[in-house]
């Protein structure tokens, strides 16, 4: 029905000149556009193994501020990933560190908590296909010094105490940062009108 008033609207010559000429064309408009959400509804990406996954990404406080944010949500939007959740946040040093509990005896751990709280992050959830697997290559190498051009550490940063993205490394590791970052509300269940043709039904 979107598709159908956009029809119109662009086309409003149809309406006011020759309505039954807009009237035959709408009728002829392909169904697979017209009802495309509904055609995606029917065959469920939610059957399909492994296309729910879903992974926690982060713009860190140096991302933030150096605007890359747009640029990093690009990156995983071009890819075919689906954004189901988003939201900017001052972390608490609490959330901080039950997000990096395993970091807490690291010699770094006292510096990596006054940079992750220094300044607003953007926190994310993306949903698709081996999305933890794929966006842990497309984030990049821990130290940008090792990670690879056309990661985003390796195009955006130099060094490993400001690697302006996080990516989570392990579906244990998802599930609890997503448990830990979002609330369940938070998170939208929406079908991409795109999935069709981005998996094999
Ligand atoms: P990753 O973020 O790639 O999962 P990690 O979980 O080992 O890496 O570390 C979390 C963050 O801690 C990392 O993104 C940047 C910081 N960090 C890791 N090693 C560091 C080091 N040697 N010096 C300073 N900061 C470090
Ligand atoms: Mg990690």
């Amino acid at each position: 029905m979107l598709q159908r008033s956009i029809f119109s609207r662009i086309l409003p010559q149809f309406h006011s000149a020759n309505p039954e000429t807009a009237k035959s064309l709408l009728s002829r408009f392909p169904t697979a556009l017209l009802h495309g959400h509904r055609a995606a509804a029917h065959r469920s990406t939610s059957s399909l193994p492994g296309v729910t996954e879903r992974t926690l990404i982060a713009v860190k406080p140096d991302g933030v501020q150096r605007r890359l944010v747009g640029q990093i949500i690009q990156r995983f939007e071009q890819r075919g990933f689906k954004l189901v959740g988003l939201k900017m946040l001052q972390v608490s040093e609490d959330l901080l560190s039950q997000h990096y509990c395993q970091l807490r005896t690291k010699p770094f751990y006292p510096s990596l908590v006054h940079y992750m709280t220094s300044g607003p992050v953007v926190v994310m959830v993306w949903e698709g296909h081996k999305v933890i697997q794929s966006s842990r290559t497309m984030v990049g190498h821990t130290n940008p010094a090792e990670a690879q051009a056309g990661t985003v550490r390796g195009d955006f940063s130099v060094h490993v105490s400001r690697n302006v993205a996080h990516a989570s490394d392990s579906l244990e590791g998802a599930q609890r940062e997503i448990q830990l970052w979002f609330q369940g509300k938070e998170l939208l269940n929406w079908e991409g009108c795109d999935q069709t043709i981005l998996y094999e039904m």
